[in-house]
């Protein structure tokens, strides 16, 4: 079964309620790029990928859409498997991660509606049909996001992420104790993500006074030379996020102890292949990650649930997805949703979802 066409297709996602604020981006709406291939069968399989604006990673909205379009001619043809995939993405274009998870998402999505298995069994085997998210506060005023938390408990979430940075940081120092007041005893998972926004000082002042708050430290500073300078001086769990571009640094990572876990993120990685070899590599490790992406609609939330659903269920550190911040989805029927804090795996071949391509208007670019 070959790549017969590739279709690009832009779509906004306005944020409901925005602006949602990072330390290093605020943004009010995202643009979404969406891959329809066309198998030489006439199968269909979806990719998406959406960087969180242009500021928060290496990647932004029209850099997606000049990678896919660079990579496209060279892909018809293409053995509809993973590795095959992959090896031509790269030999057509070095780099540019984001752009191939779409592509690799698509290919997963064929080849399971050609098998007639679902992409979790594709990457292993779900050990689970419902998996934890967590919700993720903006950055804001201590009452509001302690306000917030306390709600979201509520909600059934089991874990938190507190965003912090890009501010004074005795502002943050008063969200995470605020938070804490009202969380404590609940048995939630708290992580504190500066988002690349803290200086080493900010970082080492933080843990320094909360030493009785159990939170892990999310990508607190810019670089992974912060985050080696800061490692031997803090005394809470450090999460590696953003720095963690690609399988590469993850292994590095990981395999020098540098961190204790990850978020990570599907098209950061290059797609669902690389995931799962991330997630091997995790086990080995015994290191706790999230299965996230950075924004996106039901095609990558559904990458995102069926990768997580085959992590170790105590490695799981959670799935989190755009969609308690999006009206609407592609799919009426089987969208992805979070209830009471908790993901349904969707069930049926493929991603097990079917998007109303009408939502999308006309493709921007197409190769055949
Ligand atoms: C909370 N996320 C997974 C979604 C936003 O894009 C940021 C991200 C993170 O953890 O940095
Ligand atoms: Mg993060």
């Amino acid at each position: 079964m070959k790549i017969a066409e590739l279709h690009i297709y832009s779509h906004e996602l306005p944020v409901k309620d925005g602006p949602y604020t990072m330390a290093n981006a605020q943004v009010w709406s995202l643009n979404t790029t969406l891959v329809k291939l066309v198998t030489d069968t006439g199968l269909i399989g979806w990719g998406e990928t959406c960087p969180v604006g242009p500021t928060y990673a290496e990647s932004h909205a029209g850099g997606a859409r000049a990678a896919l379009a660079e990579m496209g001619p060279g892909l018809i043809g293409t053995e509809i498997l993973p590795l095959p995939v992959h090896r031509q993405m790269d030999k057509l274009l070095n780099g540019h991660n984001y752009a191939k998870a779409a592509i690799d998402i698509a290919v997963h999505d064929a080849l399971g509606k050609h098998l007639g298995i679902s992409v979790a069994t594709l990457l292993g085997g779900a050990t689970t049909d419902k998996i934890p998210s967590y919700y993720a506060t903006g950055v804001g005023e201590p009452v509001d996001i302690a306000r917030l938390a306390a709600e979201k408990v509520a909600e059934g979430f089991p874990r938190l992420q507190i965003k912090v940075g890009g501010r004074p940081v005795d502002l943050d120092i008063e969200t995470i104790r605020k938070v804490w007041e009202v969380v404590r005893g609940k048995g939630i998972r708290l992580a504190v993500d500066g988002n690349r926004g803290w200086t080493t000082r900010d970082a080492l002042r933080v843990s320094r006074e909360c030493p009785d708050i159990p939170f892990v430290m999310e990508q607190p500073c810019n670089t992974i030379e912060d985050i080696q300078m800061i490692r031997p001086q803090v005394g809470h769990a450090i999460y590696m996020d953003e720095s963690g571009v690609n399988l590469n640094a993850a292994v590095t990572a990981a395999g020098t102890g540098l961190v204790d876990g990850f978020g990570m993120k599907i098209t950061r990685i290059g797609g669902l292949q690389p995931m799962r070899a991330f997630r091997d590599l995790c086990e080995a490790r015994n290191l706790p990650h999230t299965c996230d992406d950075s924004w996106g609609g039901d095609i990558i939330a559904a990458a995102c649930t069926h990768i997580g659903a085959t992590v170790r269920s105590d490695l799981l550190e959670g799935v989190w997805l755009a969609q308690p911040y999006i009206e609407g989805h592609y799919d009426t029927q089987k969208g992805i949703q979070i209830n009471d804090g908790h993901i349904s795996v969707p069930t049926g071949s493929g991603l097990g979802i079917q998007p109303d391509e009408s939502n999308f208007g006309a493709p921007v670019e197409s190769f055949a």
